[in-house]
């Protein structure tokens, strides 16, 4: 490739509202352009890498054998109202009316349209195990679309779907996707963990992974053990938890405090002089609508999954200021579990646990202190209601347990029955009776994949592209391509390293080096070999992209260098 006829269009500045570097480097380094937001368009170099993301991903499901097929993307509303999601999804699911005003959605995934083809295709119990897969445009209209390629509302997704005729093959399904997604975001080169996940709305009724890609970035927060033994989406992560013994000291009657505008836990630590943990926090939610108080130690953050699983709901939403003052009686801040009526009381074990506390009393201004679980209240419901913490142990014992934020790359569901009864994916078995499919669904994210590598390989210059997923193996820069000595010997290693089949790009443009080098940097191709004052003596200068050196050497020696690296 010759950069003189190449469309990278690269950017001294990075538009301001770039925030991610990975953002910023892909937009400057000429691989991305927006077309609105959220939306996107790869240009020459970006779509390069885009393809060969892709074919990592083929190989490796062919490898497992899955076969890779095309679904559209216009999918019948009706689908969507048998599965009974139609409703289920917002704004977030963009439906169109065709010329015949019949509805569709744009597919944000193809659970509907997958299960309802095998429902028609597949009746016998010999065509099963069988995984299905494309590589295809998803429409999510995202609320907040950001971070270029990380979070945008038209994106690129392997998605697999697969049929099982029990849940113990299905178990082998979703471990052989399990090391094939391992073995991806290895060879993109990608930091990564796998960590249990919880189903959300999808509903599976399995296990679910999800595959993070470490990056400060990273919407996610995860949880894992100091051995790696355990390691969890925050959603889900549980801690080691021991009953304390009770010490059966007397504790005085609860009493009201006066505490005036009091109405945080710092603004309680200050007028009480105590440590957040004494202090019961009672946030009031609606679950499905109904109104539920969780009580959690004042230095703790609710787990609204855990909540949300708990109580087997669809749907959590924190209530708002109105409806807390009309169900405790007083304004936010003064929420406490005692003389709470009309409220299901969730309490979480650690607040149980303890002999007494502060907590607020459910009257503006005022405070309770010596409020004793059990004695002055009485939870309806009592279990893990918070998010693991610094300090929490490993659940199985194995360690602190650390705090990673992460991208998520990958996703895998064992989605059982859900889909394939309500769409009719069923097929005869050995004894004739009709059963449905047992399901699977795995998801990569693509385009995601080039953020998330980018996030984790880059430096203060631009990108530096794993081997496997750069546009080229070998950029070659003549400083000057006025002079015939570095002109002549430019090309004659570009044509070589054609002729070997290594993909190399050259820039012949009539540029000054520094721009060259700066271009060079920002697209971050693996190795680079100047041609510069020592080219009518056949030498050049070579450099890697991830290291600072560089060193004269013949112009046969770095064609060496980079076939023996390739
Ligand atoms: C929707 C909209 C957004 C969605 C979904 C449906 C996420 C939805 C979950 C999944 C589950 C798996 C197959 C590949 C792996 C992930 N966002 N999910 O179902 F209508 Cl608007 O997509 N699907």
């Amino acid at each position: 490739m010759k950069q003189s006829q190449l469309l990278i269009p690269t950017l001294r500045e990075a538009p301001a509202d770039a925030e991610a570097v990975s953002h910023k480097w892909m937009l400057r380094a000429g691989l991305i352009r927006q077309l609105a937001s959220g939306v996107y368009t790869y240009l020459p170099l970006g779509f390069r890498i885009l393809k060969k993301v892709q074919e990592i991903v083929r190989e490796e499901m062919d490898r497992i054998g899955a076969q890779e097929l095309l679904l559209p993307a216009m999918q019948p509303a009706e689908l969507w109202q048998k599965s009974g999601r139609y409703d289920v999804y917002g704004p977030e699911l963009i439906r169109l009316k065709d010329r015949h005003d019949r509805e569709f959605a744009l597919g944000p995934t193809h659970e509907e349209v997958i299960t309802t083809l095998v429902a028609g295709e597949v009746s016998s119990y010999r065509q099963l195990p069988m995984t299905l897969y494309q590589i295809q445009t998803k429409y999510r209209d995202e609320r907040r679309p950001r971070f270029g390629l990380l979070r945008g509302r038209e994106f690129l997704m392997k998605d697999a779907y697969s049929f099982d005729r029990s849940w113990e093959e299905l178990d082998v399904t979703y471990r052989a996707m399990y090391e094939a997604y391992s073995r991806i975001f290895t060879r993109v080169g990608l930091n990564f963990r796998a960590v249990q996940a919880d189903a959300g709305a999808i509903g599976g009724e399995g296990e679910t992974h999800e595959f993070m890609a470490l990056a400060d970035i990273g919407e996610d927060t995860i949880v894992v053990s100091e051995n790696g033994d355990y390691a969890a989406n925050l959603e889900k992560a549980e801690m080691f938890w021991e009953e304390p013994t009770p010490s059966g000291a007397q504790i005085p009657p609860m009493s009201q405090i006066h505490t005036p505008n009091i109405h945080s836990i710092d603004q309680l630590c200050a007028f009480f002089d105590q440590e957040a943990s004494v202090f019961f926090k009672t946030l009031l939610y609606l679950v499905d609508d109904q109104p539920v108080a969780v009580v959690v130690r004042g230095d703790r953050e609710v787990n609204e999954t855990k909540v949300l699983n708990a109580l087997g709901g669809e749907r959590i939403e924190l209530a708002e200021a109105g409806f807390v003052q009309k169900c405790t009686g007083a304004e936010v801040g003064f929420a406490g579990p005692a003389n709470l009526s009309g409220v299901r009381l969730l309490v979480d074990r650690e607040v149980q646990a303890m002999e007494s506390g502060i907590a607020g009393a459910n009257q503006t201004d005022y405070h309770v202190e010596h409020i004793q679980p059990g004695r002055d209240f009485t939870a309806d419901l009592v279990g893990d209601f918070r998010n693991a913490a610094e300090g929490d142990l490993s659940p199985d014992g194995s360690g602190k347990l650390k705090f990673y934020r992460g991208i998520e790359v990958g996703h895998v569901f064992k989605l059982g029955t859900k889909y394939s009864e309500k769409l009719g994916a069923e097929y005869l078995d050995e004894g004739g009776r009709r059963q449905a499919a047992i399901m699977g669904c795995y998801g990569i994210g693509i385009s995601r994949i080039l953020s998330a590598v980018a996030e984790q390989h880059c430096d203060e210059n631009g990108m530096i592209w794993p081997a496997e997923l750069a546009p080229a193996a070998v950029h070659i820069i003549p400083a000057s391509i006025k002079d015939e000595a570095q002109r002549k010997l430019a090309m004659e290693l570009y044509e070589k390293f054609r002729a070997a089949g290594i993909e190399v790009l050259l820039d012949d443009r009539d540029e000054r080096a520094g721009v060259k080098f700066k271009d060079a940097d920002l697209i971050g191709i693996p190795h680079r070999i100047v041609v510069g004052r020592e080219a009518a003596e056949g030498r050049v200068e070579f450099k890697r992209r991830a290291e600072d050196d560089k060193q004269s050497m013949s112009a046969e020696e770095a064609f060496a260098q980079v076939t023996d690296a390739d």
